[in-house]
């Protein structure tokens, strides 16, 4: 799954995300969370009581037996060491190779596929550069949260006059990142544009499967097991 973007004024999804924890989650074996877990994140000291009851969830979830892993997404990608530690989960390099069934597949956010937001990729560089993120963590809690309210709303208003196009990932990229990890199989999130593609790579069909967004107390997840892929809607 990926693009839960739990925030505290999405109650509906936080829930429909705490009851899968403690329900369907715990039949996995392992899970995997692709990025964007929450809407944002300054920190893992920032303490609210969805943090708490997400912290608490995935814990019991790794505690049960189920392995989570986490990639970093676009907006949680401050998600640290203390988060790790308190919830058991694993934080896997975006892009991260993975074996399923033989098949090597490769997990991504899918922001880095997004090549053609030029003024993205260099928000993306800046904020990503280990300096950088030092010394945002460096400031108090409320400086961090006043940056934070200020990306947010040049974002918007940045986003508002980029053509869907643009938001999309570029295939040339797609093409290159598969190629260069010897992948037959993507699997990201992040477009919001769920869909099941095949593509022709070097006379071979390789399979490109963009997860949903959460929304509205609604979410997705991608399953494999003994029958193969499935979309499993969450409710
Ligand atoms: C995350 C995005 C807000 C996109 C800022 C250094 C710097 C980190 C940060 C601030 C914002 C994350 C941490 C958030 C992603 C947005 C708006 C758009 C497109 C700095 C390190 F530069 F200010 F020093 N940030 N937050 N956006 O609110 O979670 O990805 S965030
Ligand atoms: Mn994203």
């Amino acid at each position: 799954m990926s693009d839960l973007h739990l925030a505290p004024d999405q109650p509906a999804t936080l829930d429909c995300f705490l009851r899968f924890l403690a329900g369907r989650a715990r039949a996995a074996r392992r899970l995997y969370i692709l990025g964007d877990l929450f809407d944002a994140w300054i920190g893992d000291d920032d303490e609210t009581a969805m943090h708490r009851a997400v912290r608490a969830a995935l814990r019991e979830l790794t505690a049960s037996g189920t392995e989570c892993a986490l990639l970093h997404g676009n907006r949680d990608f401050l998600i640290g060491r203390a988060f790790l530690r308190e919830t058991g989960c694993r934080l896997l390099p975006d892009p991260c190779r993975i074996l399923i069934d033989g098949e090597p597949t490769l997990l991504m956010h899918g922001d880095r596929l997004c090549t053609d937001d030029l003024a993205y990729q260099r928000f993306r560089r800046r904020v990503r550069n280990p300096l950088v993120k030092r010394l945002f963590l460096w400031k108090s809690l409320a400086s961090r949260r006043a940056i934070a309210a200020d990306y947010r709303r040049r974002s918007a208003e940045a986003n508002s006059a980029k053509t869907a196009t643009i938001m999309d990932v570029n295939q040339q990229t797609v093409v290159d990142t598969l190629r260069r990890h010897g992948a037959t199989r993507l699997i990201h999130g992040h477009t919001h544009r769920p869909a099941d593609h095949v593509h022709a790579l070097d006379g071979r069909a390789v399979q490109r499967l963009v997860l949903a967004e959460w929304r509205a107390g609604m979410g997705e997840a991608l399953s494999h097991a003994s029958l193969g892929w499935r979309r499993l809607p969450i409710a």
